[in-house]
């Protein structure tokens, strides 16, 4: 299925809904391919960092030519050659990308690459040829997102967050005000590949897509976005520190570390960002009451929490003490999360839920609202090891290999029936499944 989604020299999410490459998509992919075909996930990943730009950004998507008009927003909404910065390719020619990121998986997932080469010789090529592509990309994320310096960055589009339409953006999101004709007209391509039903609402892909004209009017340039880039000449109305997505670059910055160390070059710079995120995430983000992590939104100056599965993410990363990751064990396997547990009365639930099934917003089968995704699943999995808890380590496990066996690799699944939803064939769930076989279970995937 990988290779029926491969185009040259990536892999595509999923034909139909998803024609072009994604960021954190292709980390996960690469994850999975580094089980059984090294060069291919080393090109996966040299490909993504083709669009890079100049000053560091790692654009969310990459845009094929053969897929032109397949998708909304395509590269002519972004314009992203609007920013000095833009990328182009040997011949001078602008290479098409959007113009906001996604989370920073890509540290971890060039290491994994390296550690599964079989040639010691390629590994180190490897990585000192990615090396100073990683830097960039963390630094633009310091310097750019996190102009306060502690260690937590913003996002300024809920794309950037990868969980589009979260709850946690219902209020963020919910202040901006969308009044007829302030943005183009526009039609959504995504209603023709995946049932309606389960996409984001009109109103909520109106604010997407006012984002985005703001930031174009600064021409991307981060620092007039972050102070003026507001429809009132205000600061962005949109900036969040993201629990997942800090999350995800504390245990980057750390792999980044890592890999500075193998190359020889200065690793001490990445151990202490990687610290100073992880303190302040503890810090800022850790809410005693309900033993979870929560966002703090920038624009209102408040934290707000609304009980996602990004929410543990941290574990991931190491950053919460003994007492706090059990604490947390008992939330995630509660009846909130996941039926597998104690609490739990009808027992077909699957884990784990994205969102809190006892809120009255929780919907099973919508997108970010509710289903299960195998990459949360993922990370939770690779966080709980680190942590020793094997019986909520099963309780995923135990998901995330029912899930596709049933109902194939789709793009997420009924949290309380298992029902497939989204796109078909996508690529991280098979990815990441082959990841979770190689790893717990010693299967090899180039022998299957
Ligand atoms: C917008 C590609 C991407 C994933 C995201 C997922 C979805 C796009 C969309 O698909 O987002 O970037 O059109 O809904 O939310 O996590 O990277 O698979």
């Amino acid at each position: 299925m990988l290779r029926k989604n491969r185009r040259g020299d990536h892999t595509i999410p999923s034909a139909g809904l998803y024609p072009h490459q994604w960021s954190w998509d292709s980390a996960f992919i690469a994850i999975g391919l580094s089980h059984y075909d090294v060069p291919a996930a080393k090109q996966e990943l040299r490909s993504l960092f083709r669009g890079q730009w100049a000053n560091g950004l790692l654009p969310h998507m990459i845009f094929n030519r053969e897929a032109d008009g397949e998708y909304f927003p395509g590269p002519d909404w972004w314009d992203a050659a609007r920013s000095p910065h833009a990328p182009k390719d040997e011949n001078g020619e602008p290479i098409r990308t959007s113009g906001i990121v996604q989370p920073p998986v890509h540290a971890t997932a060039v290491l994994h690459v390296a550690d599964r080469d079989p040639d010691p010789a390629a590994a180190s090529a490897w990585l000192r040829e990615m090396h100073p592509k990683l830097v960039a990309w963390h630094d633009y994320l310091y310097r750019e997102r996190d102009p306060d310096g502690n260690g937590l960055v913003s996002i300024r589009h809920p794309w950037e967050s990868g969980m589009d339409n979260s709850p946690l953006w219902d209020e963020p999101l919910g202040r901006l005000d969308v009044p007829a004709g302030s943005i183009p007209d526009y039609r959504r391509s995504d209603r023709d590949n995946a049932d309606p039903a389960g996409r984001p609402d009109d109103k909520t892909y109106d604010r997407y897509i006012l984002l985005v004209e703001l930031a174009k009017a600064c021409d991307y340039d981060e620092r007039m976005l972050r102070e003026s880039g507001g429809a009132d000449g205000g600061p962005f109305p949109f900036l969040v520190e993201d629990v997942l997505f800090n999350s995800l670059l504390a245990r980057s910055e750390a792999d980044l570390a890592e890999i500075a160390r193998r190359v020889g070059a200065d690793d001490e710079v990445h151990r202490r960002r990687a610290e100073t995120s992880r303190k302040y995430l503890n810090a800022n983000l850790w809410c005693p009451d309900t033993h979870m992590y929560r966002n703090y939104d920038l624009a209102a100056d408040e934290p707000f929490l609304r009980r996602v599965a990004g929410g543990f993410a941290p574990l991931f990363a190491g950053i919460p003490d003994r007492l706090q990751a059990e604490q947390m064990r008992r939330r995630m396997s509660s009846a909130s999360f996941t039926a597998c547990s104690e609490g739990c009365e009808d027992g077909v639930a699957y884990a784990i839920a994205t969102f809190d099934r006892d809120h009255a917003d929780y919907d099973p089968d919508q997108y970010w609202r509710g289903p299960v995704w195998m990459n949360l699943d993922w990370l939770l999995l690779v966080g709980l090891r680190r942590y020793e808890m094997a019986t909520e380590e099963n309780v995923l496990r135990d998901s995330m290999l029912k899930l596709p066996a049933a109902e194939g690799f789709r793009e997420h699944y009924d949290a309380e029936e298992g029902d497939g939803g989204g796109a078909q064939d996508f690529s991280w769930s098979a990815a990441l499944l082959i990841d979770l076989a190689a790893t717990e279970y010693g299967i090899d995937a180039r022998a299957v």
